[in-house]
């Protein structure tokens, strides 16, 4: 501590002795009169060029604003893609205009909202239009802009609230046929399996050897209400076992559809011995966010789905 005490104040002590030299220094002003006229025109011109004083940094510390709101006609909330349009008019500064987010909110306070965010940021004045998914509300009725956030690159951000945005724009549109989905996706009868035997020191076509084997189904699923089928993960075990298992999974890339065939899959890894693997337990989720899981034993994994068994080789 004492050393450290000691070096802060010899520190000073040079500080204070740099101040005292940089003081007896005297500027001389320049007296232009005393140039030949060619050397006061190039002074003149030279002058002319320099800003008075240039800001050593151009530092961003502006949040972006936004002076326009308009929202877009009534949403028929009983279609498959029903979307609610915003429009937003927003000015940034200097460092552009990062990202933006909007909440909306029912006549009973259900919520949707959407993100946008740039990977190019820029600035100036931009209008964009957000669409907000309203595929799976359940509130019909009148929906207003409940708050938009804008950010710039440099993390300024602007929190709009109801009433400032409805000072803004039109914030209110009406909703109709509204009927959500509430209904989990299930499993139907069928499926196939891609990999009935699997070698383990097999890699898959055109990669690497020593690249995991690789393990498939295709996994036929129902979704009842609007919102479709999403995604399904299966786990196999090996028989009378719940541990050293495969996980597979796959996705739906498009929403709405209400029966769909699903391919899942995995690779294996180094824990999986070998053997004969069952299907132990499956989930099926839909767009909507329902899920139904089935679970280990469930009788409806060996009644409905023709993928029974893996069988890991060497
Ligand atoms: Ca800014
Ligand atoms: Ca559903």
């Amino acid at each position: 501590m004492k050393r450290n005490l000691n070096i802060i104040t010899s520190m000073l002590a040079m500080a204070v002795s740099c101040a005292a030299s940089a003081a007896t220094e005297t500027v001389v002003p320049l007296d232009v009169s005393k140039l030949s006229p060619q050397q006061q025109a190039h002074w003149a011109k030279a002058r002319a060029n320099q800003p008075a004083s240039t800001p050593l940094y151009n530092y961003d510390i502006t949040a972006p604003t936004v002076s326009a709101v308009k929202v877009g006609a009534t949403v028929n909330a009983g279609l498959k893609y029903a979307e609610a349009l915003i429009s937003l008019t927003v000015r940034e500064n200097l460092a552009g205009l990062s990202t933006v987010y909007v909440t909306l909110e029912g006549p009973d306070g259900q919520q949707a909202s959407s993100s946008w965010s740039s990977s190019y940021p820029e600035k100036g004045r931009q209008t964009l239009n957000l669409a907000v998914s309203m595929s799976d509300v359940t509130q019909n009725g009148t929906w207003r802009v409940k708050s938009v956030q804008v950010a710039d690159a440099n993390y300024n951000s602007t929190y709009y609230n109801e009433a400032q945005l409805a000072a803004l724009g039109t914030t209110t549109f009406e909703v109709v046929k509204a009927q959500g989905d509430s209904a989990a996706a299930s499993l139907q009868s069928g499926g196939t399996n891609l990999t009935p035997v699997v070698s383990r020191s097999t890699p898959p076509a055109g990669m690497l050897p020593g690249s995991n084997a690789r393990v498939g189904l295709r996994i036929p699923v129902t979704d009842a209400g609007t919102s479709g089928v999403r995604s399904v993960s299966v786990t196999l075990c090996p028989v009378g076992q719940y541990w050293n298992c495969i996980y597979l999974g796959g996705n739906v890339s498009m929403r709405g559809q209400t029966s769909v065939s699903v391919t899942v899959g995995g690779t294996l890894n180094s824990y999986n011995q070998l053997g004969t693997y069952v299907v132990d337990s499956v989930s099926t989720y839909d767009y909507a966010g329902n899920y139904r899981y089935y679970y280990s034993g469930d009788p409806v994994l060996s009644t409905l789905l023709d993928v029974s068994t893996v069988e890991v080789t060497e």
